[in-house]
């Protein structure tokens, strides 16, 4: 009677589930990606190396990228790969690399995850490719794939590199309300400096003000925002985001170092209606 009632449950459960499977022992497996987009898949001999994002592309800006590797000879997928990469940009006349996170696993230990910050789009001639590194077998594994990164296709600007009045290169980079609401929302934005055109690192403890104004709307502001400082914990900035109402936000900016100096951006005054660092946004 027990093994029916068992039988009857999971019956039910799979039901409840469209893209369940079972494995050998006839487990109800729920698939961890059912709702990334499978972007690239390398395959070799005995394994395959999958690659998910959030959006049905990458783009320019940030982009958390989700890898699993499935062994093909008992077609479970591992753990303890020890994942790190590399993506690279081929243009005309120079390679360069872009920012991009150490790779973990998840609660789930057969998919890891991190994000790269690219800087630009591929275009007819040229592009950018990711070199994975990893351990499959106890054999140390390096593939480079061609991926393919696009402009966001809501056209907002959302990923900033520029040059400071320190001389150093930034780049800047939206993360997060991924869902902007008329609300004071958690704001996030990742800043990195380029040390040479392979090399990226966090910058630590400088700080981002945050100005949102509506320019269609006699470029009013919004209560309540906060600067974005930086955490150790993610090695993110982390604010506050006030948006009063729908429609297109533009979210001026100013750059400060540790010795409060500003590097980049402007106030918004009677006269200067908008800042050189800003993010767009739409809702
Ligand atoms: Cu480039």
């Amino acid at each position: 009677m027990k093994t029916i009632k068992y039988i009857v449950f999971i019956a039910v459960v799979a039901l409840s589930f469209s893209s369940c499977s079972k494995d050998d022992e006839g487990n109800i497996i729920v698939d961890p990606m059912e709702n990334y987009y499978l972007i690239n898949e390398i395959t070799d001999t005995d394994h395959k190396v999958e690659l998910y994002s959030e959006k049905t592309n990458l783009t320019v800006g940030y982009n958390p990228v989700f890898i699993r590797i499935k062994d093909l000879a008992s077609n479970n997928y591992i753990a303890n790969a020890n994942l790190s990469w590399m993506p690279m940009m081929h243009m005309e006349t120079m390679m360069h690399s872009a920012p991009a996170s150490a790779i973990s696993a998840t609660d789930d230990p057969t998919v890891f995850t991190g994000y790269i910050v690219f800087q630009m789009p591929g275009n007819a001639t040229e592009y950018w490719d990711i070199t994975l590194n990893y351990t499959f077998g106890g054999e140390q594994m390096s593939k480079t794939e061609r991926v393919d990164v696009v402009l966001p296709s809501d056209g907002l600007q959302k990923t900033q590199v520029f040059t400071g009045l320190d001389e150093v290169r930034y780049i800047l980079a939206y993360v997060a309300p991924k869902t902007p609401e008329v609300a004071i929302n958690d704001f996030t934005a990742v800043l990195y400096k380029m040390e040479d055109m392979m090399t990226f690192s966090v910058v630590e403890n400088f700080k981002v003000t945050v100005d949102p104004r509506m320019p269609g709307m006699g470029n009013h502001s919004s209560p309540n925002n906060e600067d974005l400082i930086y955490s150790t914990q993610d090695e993110m900035y982390h604010g506050k985001l006030s948006l009063t109402m729908t429609g297109y936000w533009r979210i001026n900016l100013k750059l400060l170092n540790a010795a409060n100096e500003v590097l980049k951006g402007e106030d918004i005054t009677d006269t200067n209606t908008e800042s050189s660092l800003f993010f767009e946004l739409e809702l």
